[in-house]
């Protein structure tokens, strides 16, 4: 066990709903939209402030403050993207980095036994992460999204099935174009979780966006248990 408030069973749970947002992918108060999220089931929140519009210094360190004590309030582990001295400033569950993010080794070594994520987008990339510390992979983008600026072409289902068929176990969620339509094929691809932004932040009621992917990842988690009897 890495994380530190969970064990691996535990943080595969955790990344069954797992949001993302900053100020800037919502029209809505932030704080307020969040709240709806936890409200609808989220599992997991990170806060991710990059990109046009997005706010720095002091504003910056203040919303993931108030979102930190939002989710500490409600039992939500909070992980912070790509920003290590903001972690530790306001005792982040864990860190999530990309591939041009600070080195994921580094990562390990000042956030202790925090959570850590990482990107992988491909075979290469996944076992990096793992040799690097990683406790879980975010595998996208699945599927197109107008969200990050700088998104890969999407890759569909088959890279998280070709994972798992080429032996990566470690907790994984999928990430890009997730909506409630599509969350239930990407856990029967093998995924543990998904993590959306739009689909919640973007959501024209996020308590019932965010409930709509909690039912559909839990029907899809019920029917992979029955297929395979291995109650992950
Ligand atoms: N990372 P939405 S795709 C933050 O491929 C992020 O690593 C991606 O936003 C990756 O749920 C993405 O609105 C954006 O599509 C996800």
């Amino acid at each position: 066990m890495r994380g530190n408030l969970l064990d691996e069973a535990a943080l595969r749970r955790a990344l069954s709903v797992y949001f993302i947002m900053g100020s800037n992918n919502c029209r809505k108060d932030p704080l307020h939209v969040l709240s709806e999220a936890i409200e609808g089931g989220i599992t997991l929140f990170q806060f991710r402030e990059k990109g046009s519009g997005a706010l720095k210094g002091k504003e910056m360190a203040e919303l993931a403050w108030n979102m930190r004590q939002l989710c500490r309030r409600h039992s939500i582990p909070f992980i912070v993207n790509d920003d290590v001295d903001l972690a530790l400033e306001v005792d982040a569950d864990g860190v999530h980095v990309g591939q041009e993010d600070e080195a994921a080794v580094a990562v390990r070594r000042r956030i202790g036994s925090r959570i850590l994520g990482v990107s992988a987008y491909n075979l290469q990339e996944a076992e990096t992460a793992i040799r690097n510390g990683a406790d879980y992979l975010g595998v996208g983008p699945l599927f197109a999204t107008m969200t990050k600026e700088d998104a890969k072409a999407a890759s569909g289902l088959a890279s998280v099935s070709e994972l798992r068929e080429r032996g990566i176990r470690i907790p994984v969620v999928g990430i890009g174009g997730i909506t409630a339509m599509n969350a239930g094929d990407v856990i029967l691809s093998g995924a543990d979780g998904v993590s959306v932004i739009s689909a919640i932040s973007m959501a024209e009621i996020p308590v019932e966006a965010a409930s709509a992917l909690k039912v559909a990842v839990r029907e899809a988690s019920q029917r992979r248990t029955g297929q395979t009897g291995t109650g992950r």
